[in-house]
């Protein structure tokens, strides 16, 4: 998640994602003179948050573990889990110098809240939570560079307060129409503030049975993000506590619940589908306890002792947590009970395991065994993968869809018009074709245009990878090789655009035959 992609640096501009982001940003300048106060105001902070990282949220229903998830993330353990207020608020995590959290009020108003003595935001804020807007988290852990965490209360559930602090957050809430418009004022007004608000991404939280409400707050989170099309550009789905699930009850598991887990997540991948590209199997658990330095050295010395119990009275412990925390044995109770809340029975077990295995494994060696097991790796590479390749496309996609908004609430017909002029001018550009490629990908893999499978599939590999070789299912393939590929490719959808498509397809082969053409001139021998 750490950018490294093509991340273009203006002096003025900061950090910006890739080249479209770049004009984006350029648009955003040139039409802020010629466009009313509160416009330009719109724009300046369109321009602030396409020089911020990629804006992530972290959606799910309550209590599946989003907030565990999100100190996984990113490897510290300050996001207050289960019950406490804060677990009712919107928190964003960004990438500050200095650990600091805020308070930030309906008003505008921002207070600052000191940390709790272990190191983690307070579960209680000490102030009429309802005149919180959400919370404001600055840490200095390096994964925050690379994008912003957004934990969420959850849709769906919860008390209404909490739902719509979470719709507003993320720009799903209705546009108030304002009677009393202030007219000149620099302020941004509602619409505008809710068009620039929308997270750019989610990571979906979903644990073993997907349900209708599941489908139906993903469906209008995706809306709801500043993307045009809810869809698998910008949203990837977790199946999340795969330790809990009972492997007998799935069917070609073997008794295995990590096989299990797989098995559900490419079942809930199908009943998601099209709102996400795919599911992976996650224990949020395990990988914060590995991750936040919440497993030590004594949790690994207690469960060395648990390790040496004869196995038939482990595995008595083991079928429950009453059991396991009220069993006769020599390991404290209270030492047991910790166990318990770090890695649950399925990573007290795994840990036995390797223990057993390999009794001279160090603390250090059991916490990294330990990070294995629960999937995160996985997790983080398919976010690199999926919303870094993609941060160019998909935050100048949610700037270009703000300016439009701003530009459409704005009540100058000739500055509607300049800014839409603006718009038709940039989507002309040739990095403007990215756009075209994640819409096209979106298309076909919502089912929105229909094409045969290989076809969908060799869409969603172009438009998916940053990486040439990975584009074109090749990786590694020498460059003659790829350009050849590449070129033969662009002249096969050139020609499915023009005979055997429906105007539909046609119009996606288009641009997928313009991206293998642009990947061959990237990788054709230079001309001499
Ligand atoms: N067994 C197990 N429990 C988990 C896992 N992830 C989270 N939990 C527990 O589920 C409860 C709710 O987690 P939390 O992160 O607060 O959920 P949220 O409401 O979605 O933010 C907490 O008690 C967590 O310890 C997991 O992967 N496995
Ligand atoms: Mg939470």
């Amino acid at each position: 998640m750490t950018g490294g992609l093509g991340v273009v640096t203006s002096p003025e501009q900061g950090r910006l994602a890739g080249p479209l982001s770049m004009s984006v940003a350029n648009l955003c300048h040139r039409l802020q003179s010629q466009v009313s106060a509160r416009t330009a105001a719109g724009f300046a902070e369109v321009l602030r948050r396409l020089g911020a990282p990629l804006q992530v949220a972290v959606a799910g229903r309550i209590k599946s573990g989003k907030s565990t998830l999100v100190n996984a993330l990113i490897g510290r353990r300050v996001a207050p889990t289960d019950i406490g207020e804060c677990t009712r608020l919107v928190t964003r995590f960004q990438y500050g110098t200095v650990d600091r959290v805020e308070i930030v009020f309906t008003d505008g108003r921002k207070q600052v809240l000191p940390f709790a003595a272990d190191g983690m935001i307070p579960a209680e804020l000490g102030v009429d939570i309802t005149t919180v807007s959400h919370i404001e988290a600055y840490l200095t852990n390096a994964v925050l560079q690379g994008m912003t965490v957004i934990d969420t209360p959850g849709l769906g559930s919860l008390d209404a307060a909490s739902v719509s602090r979470t719709e507003q957050l993320l720009g799903a809430a209705k546009h108030r129409k304002d009677d009393e418009d202030e007219e000149g004022s620099d302020e941004l007004d509602d619409t505008s503030r809710n068009a620039v608000a929308g997270a750019e991404a989610v990571l979906y939280v979903v644990t073993q049975g997907v349900r209708a409400d599941d489908q139906q707050a993903l469906a209008a989170f995706t809306a709801a993000t500043a993307s045009r099309e809810a869809g698998p550009v910008n949203a990837i789905a977790v199946l999340n506590k795969a330790d809990t699930i009972a492997p007998e009850s799935v069917e070609g598991a073997g008794g295995d619940v990590w096989k299990a887990a797989t098995i559900l997540s490419e079942k809930q991948a199908s009943t998601l589908k099209p709102r996400v590209a795919d599911v992976l199997p996650v224990i949020g658990l395990i990988a914060e306890s590995a991750e936040s330095g919440g497993f030590t050295s004594a949790d690994a010395e207690a469960l060395r002792q648990l390790a040496e119990l004869d196995d038939d009275i482990l595995q008595t412990m083991l079928i429950s947590a009453d059991i396991f925390t009220t069993w006769e044995c020599d390991v404290p109770s209270g030492t047991r009970l910790r166990l318990l809340e770090k890695l649950d029975l399925f990573g007290i077990s795994h840990a036995v395991d390797v223990i057993r295995k390999e009794p001279e494994i160090t603390a250090g060696a059991l916490r990294r065994s330990l990070l294995d097991a629960s999937g995160l790796e996985a997790v983080r590479q398919r976010l690199s993968i999926v919303f870094a390749a993609r941060a160019d496309g998909i935050k100048a996609a949610a700037a270009l869809a703000s300016v439009t908004a701003l530009a459409h609430a704005s009540a100058d017909p000739g500055e509607r018009q300049r800014v839409h002029d603006a718009i038709e001018v940039l989507l002309a550009k040739p990095e403007a074709h990215q756009l075209r490629l994640l819409e096209a990908l979106t298309l076909v893999a919502s089912g929105a245009v229909d094409m045969p499978e290989d076809l969908s599939e060799e869409v969603l590999r172009v438009g998916s990878n940053a990486d040439i070789g990975a584009q074109l299912g090749k990786p590694g393939a020498p460059r003659p090789e790829l350009a050849a590929h590449a070129l033969e490719r662009a002249g096969w959808w050139r020609s499915f655009a023009s005979f055997g498509a429906t105007p539909a397809q046609s119009r996606v082969a288009h641009v997928v035959h313009r991206a293998y053409f642009l990947i061959w001139q990237q990788v054709r021998e230079p001309q001499s």
